[in-house]
């Protein structure tokens, strides 16, 4: 595995790639890589001839008072898991790289940025597409790997290339899970046992939802009841938002029909976690 730490670096391997005909693949990341990533980059590989993955915590995303110093951080662990997948490419860059003083263009999306995770973490999807969007001006992919757990992300990074007639494939990733249903997350790292036990509350809610709907249920509210039923069985977890939407703009719907997302946002202790899943496909 080649490890860049610059822009022209980087760029000299996508020339080498693209000179050799190969395509490429681009899995970005923000490090402290668990089984979720891995399986994007398998994803990528299967798809692709060659693929790339960046680590680089975006401090552009992240608003003032959330975690962007604490966030988990292990580059050495990093880099043997993803030689380990066969990543080709490593890339990891330094903040004054990617944002070098003066830079002021961002990519702004639109109104499907301002519900759910944007209510709350306002600028959050600007600093995210805006990261994307430089990197894959830098990588150049055929293929870019995203996953379903941060499904307004994923919905957002597609739009951002269908708007801008952007020759890239978004393929978005089944949610990888711990054998009790928690979706894996860098930040499950801030949970201590009692809190990563209330955690599992999160799926255990979504579970609920797709019980109820597979059931027969069709009315969203009362798939939404069913999850803020079983949420209350655990009393650590303090539900931001439950909401049944639909995949293109994320709009709450009324009528819970296959492809219809269950999402859910909560506290547990003071660390935040979100989880969905699709109706017709449920936990994989
Ligand atoms: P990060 O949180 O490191 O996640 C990188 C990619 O891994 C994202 O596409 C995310 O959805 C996916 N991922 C995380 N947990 C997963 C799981 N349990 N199963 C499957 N995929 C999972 O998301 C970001 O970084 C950043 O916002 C980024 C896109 C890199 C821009 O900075």
């Amino acid at each position: 595995m080649l490890e860049f730490t610059t822009i022209p670096a980087l760029r000299g391997w996508v020339f080498e790639q693209r000179t050799a005909g190969r395509r490429i693949g681009f899995v970005p990341t923000m490090g402290f890589l668990h089984e979720g990533h891995l399986r994007l980059v398998d994803e990528a590989r299967r798809r692709t001839d060659a693929v790339a993955m960046s680590v680089f915590v975006n401090p552009l995303q992240f608003g003032p008072g959330e975690d962007l110093d604490r966030y988990p951080r292990d580059l050495p662990r990093d880099r043997a898991l993803a030689a380990g997948r066969r990543v080709d490419a490593l890339f990891v860059p330094e903040a004054a790289a990617i944002y070098p003083p003066g830079a002021e263009v961002l990519v702004v999306p639109g109104a499907t940025a301002d519900r759910w995770e944007g209510a709350v973490r306002p600028g959050h999807f600007t600093g995210v597409l805006t990261v994307v969007a430089k990197l894959f001006h830098l990588v150049a992919p055929d293929v870019a790997c995203f996953g379903q757990k941060d499904i307004q992300q994923a919905t957002l990074v597609r739009r951002m290339v269908r708007d801008l007639d952007w020759p890239v494939e978004i393929v978005v990733v089944p949610t990888v899970r711990e054998p009790d249903g928690l979706a894996l997350s860098s930040r499950n790292a801030y949970l201590g046992p009692e809190d990563r036990q209330q955690a599992v509350g999160l799926s255990a809610a979504l579970r609920a939802g797709h019980d109820a709907w597979t059931a027969g249920e069709r009315d969203a509210s009362a798939i939404e009841a069913a999850m803020r039923a079983r949420l209350a069985m655990f009393p650590g977890v303090r539900p931001e938002y439950i909401s049944l939407v639909e995949p293109e703009a994320l709009y709450p719907v009324a009528e819970a029909l296959p492809g219809t997302i269950a999402m859910i946002a909560a506290r547990v202790g003071s660390t935040r976690l979100i989880d969905n899943i699709i109706l017709g496909q449920g936990l994989v």
